[in-house]
């Protein structure tokens, strides 16, 4: 909670939705260049300051416009990726709580980029799943129901009993309780476990958990970056790569941060048939915790590699009103959809 009892995930979700609000005396909401400088003061103009609420930066003509190899599909307005974009809060619900999750596999056809549509198979009809987000300690009891042709199921990463690891098919139509116990501290994906294993994946089952130490974390501004891709005959082999499944989304809507003030973000690859992705931020540098585990950062850095199910939490201060860029530094992963911005507002 900031001083005057404005949740950080609340801030967020204001001034994306261009509301102003007050934070430390300063009136933030949805600025311009201008006001940012106004309010702030001190930043020089910039090219990379321009623009903090709008969509293109660069000229078709000249070649320079990122992240175009696949647009957001219209229309979509700057919040329609919130429930992915921002995790629950941190809730501090008692030692060994019960966490009752529904997970209902479901067949959508989704479209990943603009004109781009794909046949998702989904837990509870997005891709990514929702992002389940509990403290060390609680018994996650998963009420999984299998609505599709196939067979399906969930497996978490992470440490739980091995009965409950996820990868025993269960049947169209068929349903089980998957009992976690939370831990440990940490970033952990949850994706679908049955065979043909990568075809499974790519189709869209496949989610994040964040397990929070009992207490929660230090205030942060917090975001949840998953990458993945989509794949058919159509667009070939991962012809589209997304931030959060829809492709040009954060190019289009540069996720706002306040200056100066932390940030946290949870990154998971689960991009399949790729070895290797990576996370990279323009123009500032992070602290890098693996899998979000550890006390202390175990180094910095402003790229971070990472193979399938493989995640990080990375914490960073911006200290400039502007546009920092991030994408994959396989470039044609971000050229296929997955450029994106934050905007320091
Ligand atoms: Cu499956």
């Amino acid at each position: 909670m900031t001083e005057d009892g404005v949740s950080r995930r609340e801030l967020l979700k204001k001034v994306g939705m261009g509301g102003a609000v007050l934070l430390g005396g300063t009136v933030l909401g949805r600025v311009t260049t201008d006001q940012a400088r106004a309010t702030g003061g001190g930043d020089e103009y910039s090219p990379g300051s321009v623009d903090l609420d709008n969509t293109v930066v660069g000229d078709d003509v000249l070649g320079a416009v990122y992240g175009r190899g696949n647009g957001m599909p219209p229309g979509l307005e700057s919040d329609a990726l919130d429930a992915h974009t921002f995790p629950p809060e941190y809730d501090n619900k008692p030692d060994g709580t019960v966490r009752d999750v529904e997970i209902v596999v479901e067949e959508r056809l989704l479209e990943v980029a603009g004109g781009v549509y794909f046949d998702a198979w989904t837990y509870n009809g997005t891709v990514p799943a929702p992002i389940i987000r509990v403290t060390k300690g609680d018994l996650v009891r998963i009420r999984f129901k299998n609505r599709t042709g196939h067979s399906h199921n969930l497996h978490f990463h992470g440490a739980h009993r091995p009965e409950h690891d996820g990868w025993e098919p269960i049947p169209p139509g068929g349903e089980t309780t998957y009992e976690i116990e939370a831990g440990p501290v940490g970033l952990h994906p949850y994706h679908c476990h049955t065979a043909p294993l990568a075809e499974h994946v790519a189709r869209g089952l496949y989610g994040m958990m964040i397990v929070d130490p009992p207490g929660g974390r230090a205030p942060a501004q917090e975001v949840a970056l998953l990458l993945s891709g989509f794949s058919n005959d159509e667009i070939g082999r991962n012809g589209v790569v997304a931030w959060n499944g829809v492709a040009g989304f954060y190019d289009a809507h540069p996720i706002k941060v306040v200056k100066d003030e932390p940030v946290r973000v949870y990154v998971v690859n689960m991009l399949e048939y790729e070895p290797l992705a990576s996370f990279h931020l323009h123009a500032e540098t992070f602290d890098v915790y693996p899998a979000g585990m550890g006390e202390t950062p175990t180094f910095r850095d402003d790229t971070i590699a990472l193979t399938q199910g493989q995640r990080a939490m990375i914490e960073f201060t911006l200290p400039h009103y502007g546009r920092y860029m991030f994408h994959p530094h396989q470039h044609w992963l971000a050229d296929s959809g997955s450029m994106g911005w934050f905007a320091a507002i």
